[in-house]
């Protein structure tokens, strides 16, 4: 059935609605927040959501999501089945309702949902309107009915295509995101999907979730090819910046060619999720790699004002906070009222416990919320009828009911846990009052510290080589491993632009000191007052003093475990630097090949085995291999890793999705314990290569 029928039947309503789903196309930012490869992956989440969404209700246990070969996507679910009935407000069928009319979603269904999930209620229907086509499949009482949609227009009406077994209900989606939208990338990344199915999983419990991919390797990679140039140019004739977009993907195309398209070895990639514990069990994952204080993690639920509240929380040993706060199943990493509650809950609870059973006494100054929460490992997830999201970036939960549902809700029964586990509310008190003291001597500490970037200038560390131009904006500064490194440094640096920071030895873990002695480490201080911005609550980017922070080891084992170090450091005290890209690492060669008074400079064993393939593998080949900046002179150092013509800079990425897994990344590398952190670098060689998190 053509559009213009569909127009005849349902009339003024139906040219309304096709224009909605235009109005989509035209601004895809506008609804999904950015068209490069992120917005891309939420296409997926808009719709798994949906059907997590189903599993909430109490209908659906298991999802099933592929990538097909094609770079489609499919997601299906063994739920009710979107209903297929005719919608009478809108006088089309309810999941026709579901993917053409914007903002519709799961409300549509008649018994609707206590809480509905979904991206910042982004529905089905942009999903549709931003993909090339769009199949539905719905088995329902008995019946098995199909649509599909092409750039938001259905091509079809819904039609039934055959029987199945009564007792086999649920939904499957198959959506092709739109190359002339999606400009930078079609290709969707296994592991990013990975990890926030993960998530899913452990935020809904006793919900299956299984991820495979289909993909040929060829697929796997975004290849643009004439006939989806064609293709778009047909789609795209005349409309308003359909040039831009046209040239967009001659562009990737050109990439395309241009790139060799590596031989990588294949094996077979399916995961599957499926926690009963729930968060419970996400604490406990969070954990692994450290040592927990005590065997318990605490679990509280309950429901208060329209707020379904679910708590877990373990102290481990470590000196840091790691807790993460959900809203409907999404991540709210600037935490907001239920975070909030939270915290109130946990600082009065303990408070009250030291305080009566005498851990405290009566003159003594009460334990602080961060003492509480050294060590502390928690999630809080709310689920809410119609949460508001705020801030910039619209990830802090607004609704006031949930901070007092959240506080109540914990306060009540950690209470009652305490009470009956006198032994871990012991730990967890003595914990907190070491952390006390030593936040109390921190504070005189970093006093001093602040004290004199007061002063600024005349405070910069004596070590530092700083540069002569005073915009931060040009500045680069490297933090060098090693006195004799530094040194060749200082000589091969640009002294308008490059300062340079040589650091000593290793440098302190900060995944295993506490504050006091962090802010006592002689090169810390020195970073902290070379960088300018302050940390933690005094943290102010403006005041930066280099937009590029580079760090320089040595391409060694060594060399990768101190910029592990200084990276976890950042991580720790300063994320907004990577968040806002100011980190690099430097890349020095492993080789220096010398022939007929000609030099080569290799930075793997690849690069080397291809350079000796062209010059020929002759006797009289002199290669240099280097086993630490020491070894290169002022010179060698600039042409390789210091002269920004030529230079590699890696910029460490932060991915934002994904907080909790970057919070384990760095406490497994830089734990105690031995079994998790080998696991991890097998499974991650990548990681530990280029470091890049
Ligand atoms: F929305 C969507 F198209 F993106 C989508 C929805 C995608 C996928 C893969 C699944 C779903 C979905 C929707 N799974 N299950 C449902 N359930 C309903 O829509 C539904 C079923 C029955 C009733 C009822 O009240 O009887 C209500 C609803 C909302």
């Amino acid at each position: 059935m053509s559009n213009t029928e569909v127009k005849n039947e349902y009339g003024a309503d139906q040219i309304q609605i096709l224009e909605g789903l235009e109005a989509v196309r035209k601004r895809p930012g506008m609804y999904i927040g950015t068209t490069a490869s992120r917005g891309l992956h939420h296409l997926v989440y808009e719709i798994v959501d949906n059907s997590v969404d189903e599993a909430l209700a109490g209908y659906c246990n298991e999802i099933n999501v592929i990538i097909n070969d094609d770079n489609s996507v499919t997601v299906k679910d063994n739920g009710r089945g979107i209903p297929v009935g005719i919608n009478h407000k809108a006088g089309i069928p309810a999941v026709e309702v579901v993917f053409t009319i914007l903002h519709a979603g799961g409300k549509f269904g008649g018994g609707g949902y206590k809480v509905s999930g979904g991206l910042h209620g982004v529905g089905a229907s942009v999903v549709n309107a931003l993909s090339e086509w769009l199949e539905v499949e719905i088995r329902q009482g008995g019946k098995v009915y199909r649509q599909r949609y092409e750039r938001g227009k259905t091509v079809y009406k819904l039609k039934e295509v055959g029987e199945c077994d009564k007792s086999e209900t649920g939904t499957k989606v198959t959506f092709l995101p739109d190359k002339l939208i999606f400009t930078e990338t079609t290709i969707f990344d296994f592991n990013t999907i990975k990890l926030r199915l993960r998530e899913m999983a452990f935020l809904t419990k006793g919900l299956k979730i299984t991820l495979r991919d289909d993909r040929s390797e060829e697929h796997a990679k975004s290849l643009v090819t004439d006939s989806m140039i064609e293709e778009a140019k047909e789609a795209m004739e005349g409309k308003e910046g359909g040039e831009e977009q046209i040239n967009k993907l001659l562009n990737r195309a050109e990439e395309d060619s241009k790139e060799e398209k590596k031989e990588e070895k294949k094996e077979v990639k399916e995961v599957s999720f499926c926690y009963d514990g729930g968060i419970k069990e996400y604490v406990k994952y969070l954990n692994k790699s450290k040592e927990a204080l005590y065997e318990d993690i605490l679990y509280f639920e309950g429901e208060k004002n329209g707020v379904y509240v679910e708590v877990a929380l373990q102290h481990n040993d470590s000196y840091n906070e790691s807790v993460f706060s959900f809203v409907n199943n999404i991540s709210t990493p600037e935490g907001g009222t239920h975070l909030q509650g939270f915290r109130n809950a946990l600082t009065k609870t303990f408070n009250d416990y030291a305080k009566l059973n005498k851990i405290l006494k009566d003159n003594e100054p009460n334990l602080s919320g961060e003492d509480i929460r050294e060590g502390l490992t928690a999630i809080v997830s709310v689920k809410i009828e119609d949460p508001q999201f705020e801030g910039q970036t619209k990830q802090k939960l607004g609704n006031s009911e949930a901070r007092g549902a959240v506080d109540s809700i914990v306060s009540e029964k950690l209470t009652i846990y305490l009470e009956q586990n006198p032994t871990v509310a012991r730990t967890i008190c003595d914990k907190s009052i070491l952390a006390q003291r030593a936040r109390e001597a921190a504070r005189k500490a970093k006093d001093l510290t602040r004290r004199k970037t007061a002063l600024d200038i005349g405070a910069l560390p004596g070590k530092l080589a700083d540069c002569s131009d005073k915009d931060p904006k040009n500045c680069e500064i490297y933090i060098v491993e090693g006195d004799s490194a530094g040194g060749s440094a200082k000589t091969a640096r640009n002294r308008a632009t490059q300062a340079i920071l040589p650091l000593r030895g290793k440098i302190l873990n900060v995944e295993k000191a506490r504050l006091d002695k962090i802010y006592g480490n002689a090169e810390i201080k020195a970073m902290i007052t070379a960088f300018g911005t302050g940390i933690h609550d005094d943290f102010d980017i403006e005041k930066l003093r280099y937009h590029k922070i580079i760090l320089m080891t040595d391409a060694d084992v060594d060399g990768a475990h101190i910029a592990t170090l200084l990276l976890t450091f950042i991580y720790r005290f300063m994320p907004e630097l990577i968040k806002e890209g100011h980190v690099y690492l430097a890349q020095p060669p492993l080789y220096q090949l010398k022939k007929n008074n000609k030099i080569w400079y290799a930075y793997s064993d690849e690069e080397l085995n291809k350079i000796l393939t062209e010059v020929g593998r002759d006797q009289n080949n002199k290669i240099q291999r280097y086993k630490g900046l020491g070894e290169m002179d002022a010179e060698q150092l600039w042409d390789t890793t210091m002269d920004p013509e030529h230079r590699i800079l890696l910029r460490v990425n932060m991915d934002e999705d994904s907080q909790s897994e970057l919070d384990l990344t760095f406490t497994t590398l830089m734990g105690d314990k031995v079994e998790p952190r080998r696991d991890f670098i097998e499974e991650n060689a990548k990681f530990v290569k280029n470091l890049d998190i």
